[in-house]
């Protein structure tokens, strides 16, 4: 038996903590699957439904669906996450393999008859969703011509006991695989629903690794994992479900659809692949999980958060290269975590902000409007991006506008589902090198410190001061005083002003 903590990554675990930190909504008491989505979606809370159907089923959903959440699984605050994630990309992977009897996945297998995708818990999410959804299901894949694993996050669409629809939207891994190896038969793949968001945060990454040395890496801890009871897939043994299966060999011929999808919007019918399970396996007291996809509150979604985080990564490499120093990105939840890019950088030389939304706009389809501000702009603040948009940014000048390139044909502002598009980039940086312009200084409390003097007339003769430089001369802790005084030398020898507003004593 191996020492590995098969509780560790465990998502009832998460779970608890989540509770604990007050970011759980519960109910315990029965509910139908009809009422699941009032109680899910646009919920700022994770959802935790412990007794869901006849069945009475636990379920948790939006647990990804906020990036404290996620920080929280990382175990950092949220403004550390990205330099986490990009620490444990570079942590060591190691994969144990458990045998069947050790993996808690494997605690109840099911086939045959048993084995049946409408005895889970699957609710109908959205109006005009086509049928119910999975929706937290993270598949599994071996590409055959190196033999690694690949991962991703892939709803599937009940068509029955054994049937399910898949969309595989390109580009993606999942896609390129099964196409290159559809007409060799079907094609073996197994779901996990219900792990740590770890894992799930992984799913999204786009780097060509081994994908369960990537969840190693990703979760700074060796991966229990068990290999499937039909089909030699291996999938992390400490998930809470497992659905196993193959894809069949007749590629996109079924109807999948409409879902409300992650841009917000619904998507259409699409032909799409058929998965036929083969056996479902889960631990004793398995959680069934589900994701928030879609709807007009984008920032509450699992979809939003997990896809930030990813484009975080990938736009953080690209600025890399471009620019000297990057400071911080974050791409906006309410766009899908993707669509709006926000940048600061420290400029080192001129035209690093037009470098830095060059990079941005290559370095994913999805990334659509850029907008780049200096390091004193609080990029996760939408007031502070607000106001340097308003007041750093000229139209004339500081647009970057890109025509023809890769979008997402899913993106309902383009015309007739084009697969290019525009983008935009706004560069909203204080001009290059006048920083120091006083109409570029910022206003800020007071603050009284600095030499102090016998008197206003000495501090005047030691040289121009401040208003706020003579209160603190004198002690003032008033200031109507200085003014009277400042008229008495008006009156006498003469006052004037320097041309940054410092008070002069004439003559001295
Ligand atoms: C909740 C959620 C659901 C998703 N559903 C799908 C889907 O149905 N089809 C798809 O192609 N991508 C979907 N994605 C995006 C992919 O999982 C993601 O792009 C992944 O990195 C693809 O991995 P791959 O390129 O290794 O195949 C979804 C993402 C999330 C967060
Ligand atoms: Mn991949």
């Amino acid at each position: 038996m191996s020492s590995l903590d098969l509780d560790r990554f465990r998502l009832r675990r998460f779970v608890e903590t989540l509770e604990a930190a007050g970011e759980i909504e519960r109910h315990d008491e029965p509910l139908d699957l009809a009422d699941l989505p009032q109680f899910i979606e646009h919920n700022p809370k994770a959802v935790l439904l412990t007794q869901v159907g006849p069945e009475r089923q636990e379920l948790v959903a939006n647990v990804t669906a906020s990036r404290k959440r996620l920080a929280m699984a990382f175990g950092v605050p949220e403004d550390k996450l990205l330099a986490e994630v990009q620490r444990r990309l570079r942590s060591p992977a190691k994969v144990v393999e458990l045998s069947r009897d050790e993996a808690p996945v494997q605690q109840v297998v099911l086939q045959g008859d048993d084995a049946d995708l409408t005895t889970l818990p699957v609710h109908l999410q959205h109006g005009f969703d086509g049928a119910p959804y999975i929706s937290a299901s993270l598949d599994f894949i071996v590409d055959p011509r190196n033999g690694q694993t690949n991962s991703g996050i892939r709803r599937m669409m009940l068509r029955g006991p054994k049937e399910a629809g898949i969309d595989l939207v390109s580009p993606s891994d999942f896609r390129a695989i099964y196409e290159a190896n559809v007409k060799d038969g079907p094609f073996p793949v197994a779901f996990v629903i219900g792990t740590h968001p770890i894992d799930y945060v992984s799913a999204m990454m786009r780097v060509p690794v081994d994908e369960l040395k990537l969840v190693a890496s990703l979760r700074d801890a060796p991966l229990p994992v068990v290999k499937c009871v039909t089909n030699d897939i291996r999938v992390p043994a400490d998930a809470e479900w497992v659905l196993e299966g193959y894809l069949d060999e007749r590629g996109h011929v079924e109807q999948e659809g409409p879902f409300g999808e992650f841009l917000g919007y619904y998507g259409a019918v699409k032909r799409n692949p058929v998965f036929h399970l083969t056996a479902i396996t889960r631990r004793k007291d398995a959680l069934f999980q589900s994701m928030s996809i879609g709807g007009s509150a984008m920032s509450l979604t699992d979809t939003a958060q997990l896809n930030a985080i990813r484009s975080e990564v990938m736009i953080w490499r690209a600025l890399e290269t471009a620019v000297r120093e990057p400071v911080r990105v974050f791409a906006t939840p309410a766009s899908g975590g993707m669509f709006n890019v926000r940048i600061s950088i420290r400029q080192r030389v001129p035209g690093e902000a037009r470098n830095a939304i060059a990079a941005a706009f290559g370095s994913l389809g999805n990334v659509k409007n850029i907008f780049v501000v200096d390091p004193d702009i609080d990029i996760f603040s939408d007031e502070q991006m607000d106001w340097a948009l308003a007041t750093r940014f000229q139209a004339d000048k500081d647009l970057v506008i890109a025509e023809g390139m890769r979008a997402l044909p899913l993106d309902p502002s383009l015309q007739n589902h084009a697969r290019i598009g525009g983008k935009a980039g706004f560069d909203c940086t204080v001009p290059f090198g006048q920083g120091d312009r006083m109409d570029f200084s910022i206003p800020a409390v007071p603050v009284y410190e600095g030499k102090r003097f016998e008197s206003i007339e000495a501090a005047l003769r030691e040289g121009p001061k401040f208003f706020v430089e003579l209160m603190a001369a004198t002690g003032s802790r008033d200031g109507r005083e200085i003014v009277r005084e400042l008229e008495q030398f008006r009156l006498g020898p003469g006052i004037g002003r320097d041309e940054q507003g410092r008070w002069i004593l004439q003559g001295a």
